[in-house]
């Protein structure tokens, strides 16, 4: 990918290109949750990298210090039968009424998905609120029962678990609640704040053309009828089509497709926040684009074309530019435990039959150990933490390698591994999606190596997190 700075090529026809004035309207639909309705399918998708905003959503802390009591309600974590992991937590009245657990994260207007556990286990009814009275779910039966929703904080900022209508002595449960931003997936779900992105408007008279001649063309495009074509205007090798629609200090997701044509060796790019976000090659086949930034420097966004000359041009079709509320890596959950191998000892991490798990002091990746997993005899060697909900999906980052025989794999509850390395001396890079699955190690993180000879696999950074 090329990566070039704003000066290069024509840089002066960023400083003389008009910015269009616009006006941002924030339009905030309050819906009831009738009108909401629940979403148990998977109808859309989720981006990989959504953030809990829930502390303590999987009930896992040893305390409840992370929720807030009201109504009466007496708190408690309970270990008996939780949906997943050690914990979950319980909220039961001695009297009737409502006794609640909440956490203040919601704000108001705002769209979340709502995924978890709950259950009905009394005199009550087990409901997950965005807001007074606003009930995003209550449960119907009894056992488990699991949430899916999309809904809107209507009427407060606190996400509410009430134990709701207890009439007599009761409790209600929930475990894995795991509440983010809605930012939706399928494109009907999103908001496209690029007008005219597809390309299906009549004309170009919704853009600012900067040197170059711009056209709807009619055959060829990526989607609908139409696409957009920057082609060369006579003088200016660079030029195409802009929108000032950012606002500095948010993160946005840019998405679409882009192609040349045409003699000489034009290239497709867009920019946005001053600098190149990405850039195309030389094709005449769509060449899809997905970056997300955050807006740092300016919120013009450029599709544009470098390289033009005469008889060529670049062309852009499907483009989605949509706040991206969800990436927040540095604050994901981690759901393992000394997943950095730091940990005085190796209580987090259990060898499985004959294998031993150490921590190596030299030679680590990071920090001032990494994990250990040596089998002494001929012998699969792995060692197991548990951390997962079978049925969930995870991604797994981290990094592991081979002592030059043995290879490293991971697995979601697979003794069999998911991920495997290869058998480098050198650290190799982890990052994988897969789906905990049940069976005899069902709930565990396994690391280790399948492969039959004594030795030994190292594992460092290991990072986990849920999908929702
Ligand atoms: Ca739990
Ligand atoms: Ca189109
Ligand atoms: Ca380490």
């Amino acid at each position: 990918m090329k990566k070039r700075s704003q000066d290069d090529d024509n840089g002066k026809t960023f400083l003389t290109m008009r910015r269009s004035l616009v006006f941002f309207v924030s339009v905030v639909a309050v819906l009831s949750v009738t009108q909401i309705g629940f979403a148990y399918s998977n109808a859309y998708t989720r981006l990989q990298n959504e953030k809990q905003l829930l502390a303590d959503g999987d009930m896992e802390a040893a305390d409840t210090s992370a929720w807030t009591g009201s109504g009466g309600a007496v708190i408690t974590k309970e270990t008996t039968s939780p949906k997943s992991g050690k914990r979950h937590i319980r909220v039961t009245t001695a009297t009737t009424g409502n006794p609640t657990v909440s956490q203040t994260i919601l704000t108001i207007g705002k769209q979340y998905r709502i995924t978890g556990f709950i259950k009905n286990t009394g005199a009550a009814y087990a409901t997950i609120n965005t807001g007074p009275s606003v009930n995003a779910y209550i449960t119907v039966g009894s056992g488990w029962e699991k949430v899916d929703v999309v809904a809107t904080a209507g009427g407060g900022t606190q996400l509410q678990l009430i134990c709701a209508g207890a009439t007599s002595p009761a409790y209600c449960e929930w475990d894995d609640v795991f509440v983010t931003d809605y930012v939706g997936g399928a494109k009907d779900n999103e908001k496209n704040i690029l007008t005219d992105g597809d390309m299906e408007a009549s004309g170009t008279a919704s853009w600012s053309i900067g040197n170059a001649t711009v056209t709807k063309q009619t055959s060829g495009q990526k989607g609908g009828k139409q696409s957009l074509r920057a082609a060369y205007n006579g003088v200016s090798s660079s030029g195409g089509v802009t929108r000032s629609i950012l606002t500095i200090g948010k993160t946005y997701r840019i998405r679409g497709f882009a192609r040349t044509g045409g003699a000489g060796s034009p290239y497709p790019a867009i920019i946005a926040s001053g600098i190149f976000q990405w850039s195309g090659g030389t094709n005449s086949a769509w060449q899809p684009f997905d970056i997300t930034f955050v807006c740092s420097t300016n919120g013009v966004v450029y599709l544009y074309g470098y390289g033009l000359g005469v008889g060529n041009y670049v062309e852009f079709d499907e483009v989605f530019v949509t706040e991206y509320a969800g990436r927040t890596n540095d604050i994901e959950k981690q759901v393992v435990v000394d997943g950095d191998m730091e940990k005085s000892g190796v209580a987090y991490w259990t060898g499985y039959s004959t294998a031993v798990t150490s921590k190596i002091t030299s030679g680590q990746y990071s920090g001032k150990q990494s994990l250990r997993v040596t089998n002494p005899d001929v012998n699969i060697g792995l060692a197991t933490q548990l951390a997962v909900v079978t049925g969930r999906r995870y991604r797994v980052t981290g990094k592991m390698r081979s002592d030059g025989t043995k290879v490293p794999c991971i697995g979601l509850g697979n003794a069999f591994c998911d991920y495997f390395g290869t058998n480098s001396t050198q650290w190799q890079n982890v990052d994988f999606v897969g789906t905990a699955i049940a069976g005899s190690f069902g709930g565990y993180v396994v690391v280790g190596s399948r492969t039959v000879v004594a030795g030994y696999v190292d594992f460092d950074d290991l990072f986990v997190t849920a999908l929702p």
